[in-house]
């Protein structure tokens, strides 16, 4: 069971236990809440958040797509998340800040509940496991699509998409992988029930484009900074389903998953079977600035 000490609601600290919403709240019955996935990292100088302003930037986003205010600034939430993390002595951790539709109504509208807002932080470790940072997941091509470009909106980390990703996971679990891929619904390649996909061919990296039904990243956008500094050639493009099995590498990128090799697709080796080369070297540049250990010249972290 998460053990998350203190969690803020709509501004007051709770012990994780009295944390409690109304059954009836809009949100339960319909998944009318938007959600992120932040990391703090132990750095020398103590706690820091990536990217913070990126994340509470793209809860906003996701909260505006369904036309839903936030009754807090930008500001507050962002000093809210700092002190979650602060009264909880988490110099590293997992946040997971949710804006949500609550009690007074049911039916369909929204328009009739209030909007309200939580922020948990916990420790959470590698989210596909220790061992997968290097020797890589095994992972199966979905049997289930994304999510339609003009069904459910894709650029919103809203929690009723996370049904998708559901059905994604348990099949991938259930057939013996440790994860799914998604294709959308031109049949191009998408991305994980958590995780975007980038992958090597000859150099040159490929990732999903934003019309491939994907949530735009925020580890997606640093991997793409850091693999442009190496002098990378980037192409965000369609990606067909074969090219993944023919490709030198593979990688996910994700707040919980961070940077995890892919080691099999469909039962198939990619490249040398485990973490490859130009994923070893972003890998390492990723986690020499979130921990630290390099200058942070993209204005990443905000230490508290
Ligand atoms: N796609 C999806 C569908 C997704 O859920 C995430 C994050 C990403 C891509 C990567 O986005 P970013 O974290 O900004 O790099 N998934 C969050 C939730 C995972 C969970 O199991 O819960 C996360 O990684 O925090």
């Amino acid at each position: 069971m998460i053990e998350a000490g203190k969690i803020w609601m709509d501004g007051e600290f709770v012990d994780c236990e009295d944390a409690k919403i109304n059954i009836l709240s809009h949100v339960i019955h319909y998944g009318s809440g938007f959600f992120e996935g932040v990391r703090a990292y132990k750095t020398p100088k103590g706690g820091a958040v990536f990217r913070l302003k990126e994340h509470t930037d793209r809860l906003y986003d996701s909260a505006k797509i369904y036309r839903t205010e936030v009754p807090y600034t930008k500001e507050e939430f962002n000093k809210a998340i700092i002190e979650t993390l602060k009264i909880n002595n988490l110099q590293k951790g997992y946040i997971r800040p949710l804006v949500y539709r609550g009690y007074n109504a049911l039916g369909v509208n929204p328009f009739t509940c209030p909007v309200n807002a939580m922020i948990a932080a916990w420790k959470w470790g590698k989210y596909l496991g220790e061992e997968a940072m290097k020797q890589g997941v095994s992972v199966k091509i979905s049997s289930w699509r994304r999510l339609a470009p003009d069904t459910m909106p894709t650029m919103a980390k809203a929690c009723g998409n996370y049904l998708a990703s559901q059905l994604i996971k348990m099949e991938a679990l259930e057939d013996g992988y440790e994860e799914g891929i998604a294709l959308d619904y031109n049949g191009y390649v998408s991305e994980g029930s958590g995780e975007n996909l980038f992958v090597i061919k000859n150099g040159v990296i490929y990732t999903p484009a934003m019309n491939g039904s994907a949530l735009p990243g925020i580890t997606r956008d640093a991997v793409i900074t850091i693999a442009k500094e190496f002098g990378y050639e980037i192409r965000q493009e369609g990606i067909p389903r074969e090219m993944l099995y023919i490709a030198d590498e593979i990688f996910f990128t994700g707040t919980a998953a961070e940077i995890t090799p892919v080691s099999k697709i469909d039962k198939i080796v990619i490249g040398c079977g485990q973490r490859g080369p130009i994923t070893e070297k972003i890998q390492n540049r990723f986690f020499d600035i979130v921990e630290g250990r390099a200058e942070d010249k993209y204005n990443w972290l905000t230490h508290y």
